[in-house]
């Protein structure tokens, strides 16, 4: 049932505001994505497989949340939403392949191609990206010069050169080799980050947010993008496998470049804290309700999953 007229709750409570959005998203990706029963079945079940498999809805829940904040009712940022949760869902799929971060553990159930095959999670990471695509394009509640731009700015993120592939090429490549902080900070920025300042711009811009506003919320974005990815370098060298979903210590072991390998956690640790900080002080110039998107920042260098 597509949400109608509905308001996510207050800034206050930030686990009602994310589990209410993940109610909005999941069923919104339930309508937009391909039923299993329908032929091709298998790609449709493994799409279905990774995208309703429990994950966090983190970059969904900000567009919502930016998109309030500048004044859009849910139901007209639902799609873009689902579109950026698709992007997201796939980049894990395509992760997890064998021929990448050979994995076999995600969001707590076996990964996509061991659950089918690797053909089938090649073509339901595949299948994700354009329906996202297609999600904004066919949405009706958005002027068509709003999904042009919307359609811009998620192919810029999540593509090459400014995007999460560049960010994931760069990423390994940089395998078992010394990286400097410059290289570290620009993967991070483009493997992580770039998706989460989509989230963010996408929301504003669908509300029609005005060009400072949007500086200033990008701004926010880049700080909360740095925070997210460090605290998932965190989380690899400290949380359990039931908290993760996933396999941790994998980055240590394949020698990734991350926060924690170049820095010590104490440093990681101040490094977050400095990155929130930065994403706080960016909302002080916009002169709208930013108590949500202040909280999903406290809630980021906090979490434990
Ligand atoms: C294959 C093009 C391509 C990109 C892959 C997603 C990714 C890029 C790599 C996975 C490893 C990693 C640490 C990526 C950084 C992004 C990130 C923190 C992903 C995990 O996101 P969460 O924590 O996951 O939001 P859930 O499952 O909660 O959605």
């Amino acid at each position: 049932m597509k949400a109608s007229s509905e308001v996510l709750p207050g800034a206050g409570d930030i686990d009602k505001l994310l589990s209410e959005s993940r109610r909005l998203v999941e069923a919104s990706l339930d309508e937009l994505l391909p039923a299993a029963d329908v032929s091709p079945q298998k790609v449709h079940e493994a799409i279905r497989w990774s995208v309703f498999a429990g994950g966090k809805r983190f970059r969904p829940a900000l567009l919502l949340a930016s998109g309030q904040t500048f004044g859009a009712p849910v139901e007209v940022l639902l799609n873009t939403a689902c579109a950026l949760e698709m992007i997201h869902t796939y980049s894990l799929i395509h992760d997890d392949l064998p021929s990448m971060d050979d994995d076999e553990l995600r969001r707590g159930r076996p990964t996509c191609h061991v659950r089918y095959d690797e053909a089938t999670a090649i073509l339901a990471g595949d299948a994700l990206q354009s329906l996202a695509f297609q999600a904004i394009a066919e949405h009706q509640l958005l002027e068509p010069q709003t999904r042009v731009r919307l359609i811009t700015e998620l192919s810029r993120a999540a593509g090459t050169p400014h995007g999460m592939v560049a960010g994931q090429a760069l990423d390994i490549e940089a395998e078992a080799r010394e990286v400097t902080s410059e290289e570290l900070e620009e993967i991070h920025r483009l493997k992580t980050a770039a998706l989460v300042i989509c989230a963010v711009r996408c929301g504003a811009i669908i509300a029609g947010a005005n060009e400072t506003e949007l500086d200033a919320v990008t701004k926010y974005a880049q700080n909360l993008g740095l925070l997210f990815q460090i605290t998932d370098d965190l989380l690899d060298v400290t949380a359990t496998e039931q908290e993760l979903g996933k396999t941790p210590g994998k980055d240590a072991r394949s020698e990734k470049a991350t926060y924690p390998a170049l820095y010590g956690l104490e440093e990681a640790r101040t490094a977050a804290t400095k990155a929130h900080r930065d994403a706080v002080a960016s909302l002080s110039s916009i002169n709208r309700p930013t108590g949500t998107l202040r909280h999903i920042a406290d809630f980021t260098l906090n979490r434990s999953r």
